[in-house]
């Protein structure tokens, strides 16, 4: 069986690569660009900026083998219908949540700082899953589409690695999906707490799932 290097084991690979699915998760201009939700927060949002190329050559790779690719995109309602006071009104920033600033309004579905980076623009045929949580399956329809789709396995890559990657792989994790995190995929605002989350899912056996770096995953890929 094909496996891909990873702590705290090999990944096993499913057969064919079938049912192998990359999940970018909120790789939007909001987090990664000055003027958004993660800089109105008081974030050095520049720190997000070195995992685009890597994940850039993960959906590179995931394109040509024809292999599933999931965006998810963190996002509310125009009237902020589906965005509980608690979360508005939390975090104390410069701007909050449905305040206008200078790429439209944070967070907000449809805005110009809600798009994903230009560098990682998903395609006409990918999944785009707006998710008004932290976690990618509360509020959504990705379980069902990744059920439909036939999806076991999930490569995980994305922004913030502490908030919405690692409650998302949590949430997978709990459905009984086969989860990987991209060690040098992920990012956060504070170094510390990447560092963390990476040794918290793969301790005690990968209580949450695998860790492995994308250069292990390209190449198990590609052979
Ligand atoms: C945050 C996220 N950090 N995508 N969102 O609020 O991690």
């Amino acid at each position: 069986m094909p496996t891909i290097p990873a702590q705290p084991y090999d990944y096993p690979l499913p057969e064919n690569n079938q049912g192998l699915a990359l999940v970018i998760i909120d790789m939007q201009r909001d987090f990664l660009e000055p003027g958004g939700f993660g800089d109105s927060l008081g974030n050095d949002v520049m720190l997000l900026q070195a995992i685009v190329p890597t994940i850039g050559q993960l959906l590179a790779v995931f394109r040509r083998l024809g292999l599933p690719v999931i965006h998810t995109q963190e996002g509310h309602q125009p009237d902020l219908s589906d965005c509980p006071p608690s979360k508005r009104d939390r975090g104390q920033g410069s701007l909050t949540i449905g305040d206008r600033g200078p790429m439209g309004r944070i967070l907000v579905l449809g805005e110009a700082g809600n798009q994903i980076i230009p560098d990682l623009s998903p395609l006409p045929d990918e999944i785009v899953i707006p998710k008004p949580g932290k976690g990618a399956f509360y509020n959504t329809p990705l379980e069902s589409i990744l059920k439909e789709k036939g999806v076991t396995h999930l490569i995980i890559t994305g922004v913030t690695t502490e908030v919405c990657v690692q409650t998302t792989m949590r949430e997978a994790n709990d459905r009984g999906y086969e989860c990987l995190l991209v060690e040098d995929g992920t990012e956060s605002y504070f170094p510390e707490f990447k560092r963390a989350t990476l040794e918290m899912v793969r301790a005690q056996g990968g209580i949450v799932g695998w860790t492995a770096s994308s250069g292990a995953i390209l190449a198990a890929l590609q052979s």
